[in-house]
């Protein structure tokens, strides 16, 4: 492979960094600053390929300290926290890992949010704490069926959302960047829209600064008591602070949510809500999607350092 060399940043799946250190002999970015700092002045120069995670990223100052640094190789469709523009200016390439989660994401949006609106890991606990002889029957839930959808980002996993709560006789409805040509659902202009003629609002958009904060204190107000919120994308999309605040004050009707602004954290004031369903970023986290994903990562790597281009570039 000439004399390229690779460099893991960030923790990864376990198999995918044996992999890395015992068939790319790639080293790993040191965690602490200090030893950071020194591992990168002795051997930035060396790197031509990093493979990272959303997790990490490779931001612009990770980059200028691989001068040599061709690609940048994600595992995970959401490369947010990689600095793509840095990337262009230095001809670095970036890949992601698309399609092969698909399923399994859209999978989990559904999940959450049957989950949230009929309270079914809520009525768990309430088993399983021995509420039902005592307390008696589990109080009345919302229906997912014929519910009002909104879609925000109907890219491949909002798509892929929509076919499925389609068949469930869901009327979706979606905001996007741009209206998409092909597309068999409403069209809303802006999330707020989108928010003022829904039940649930998914939120299927890509992380990053043209989204941040999409979700907004007034998007959650015109949701309204009535209305549910499920985040299968990233915690950056919604303004999370008045999402917690509206969920204590019962200002909306319950959230449904896999990703966070700063994981692992997650709001300890949700905790006792029992319209709320939290999950710690499960939503590719299958054995056979996580493979996938896995062998895609490899697939760029491998056609980075032999023909220096990439699978699926960003
Ligand atoms: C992964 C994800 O868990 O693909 C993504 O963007 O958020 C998840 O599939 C994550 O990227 C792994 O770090």
């Amino acid at each position: 492979m000439g004399n390229h060399s690779v460099l893991q940043v960030g923790p990864l799946k376990p198999s995918l960094a044996h992999t890395l250190a015992v068939d790319y002999a790639a080293a790993v970015l040191p965690d602490s600053s200090a030893e950071r700092a020194d591992f990168l002045t002795r051997r930035g120069a060396e790197f031509t390929a990093a493979v990272t995670s959303g997790r990490t990223g490779v931001d612009a100052a990770l980059m200028s300290a691989l001068p040599n640094l061709g690609a940048v190789i994600n595992f995970g469709v959401g490369y947010d926290t990689t600095d793509v523009d840095a990337a262009k200016t230095r001809g670095v390439g970036v890949s992601n890992t698309p399609d092969v989660l698909t399923d399994c994401v859209a999978d989990t949006a559904v999940g959450l949010m049957i989950d949230t609106l009929r309270q079914f890991s809520a009525s768990d606990r309430y088993v399983r704490a021995g509420r039902w002889p005592v307390d008696g029957n589990y109080p009345l839930t919302r229906q997912v069926s014929n519910t009002r959808v909104g879609i925000i980002g109907l890219g491949r996993i909002g798509k892929a959302i929509a076919e499925r709560l389609s068949a469930f006789g869901c009327v979706i409805s979606y905001h996007n960047r741009r209206e998409v040509a092909d597309a068999r659902y409403t069209y809303a202009a802006s999330p707020l829209d989108l928010a003022s003629n829904v039940d649930v609002l998914i939120v299927a958009a890509a992380g990053g600064e043209s989204t941040r904060g999409l979700v907004s204190k007034e998007v959650i107000a015109e949701l309204g008591p009535r209305g549910y919120l499920i985040n299968i994308a990233r915690g950056s999309v919604v303004d999370q602070d008045a999402l917690v605040e509206a969920l204590l004050d019962g200002r909306l009707a319950g959230a449904g949510l896999d990703v966070f602004t700063d994981e692992p954290k997650v709001p300890e004031e949700l905790f006792d809500l029992s319209n709320v369903v939290l999950l710690p970023h499960v939503g590719s986290g299958t054995e056979q999607t996580r493979a996938a994903m896995e062998a895609l990562t490899l697939r760029n790597l491998d056609s980075f350092l032999k023909t220096g281009t990439l699978v699926t570039p960003v």
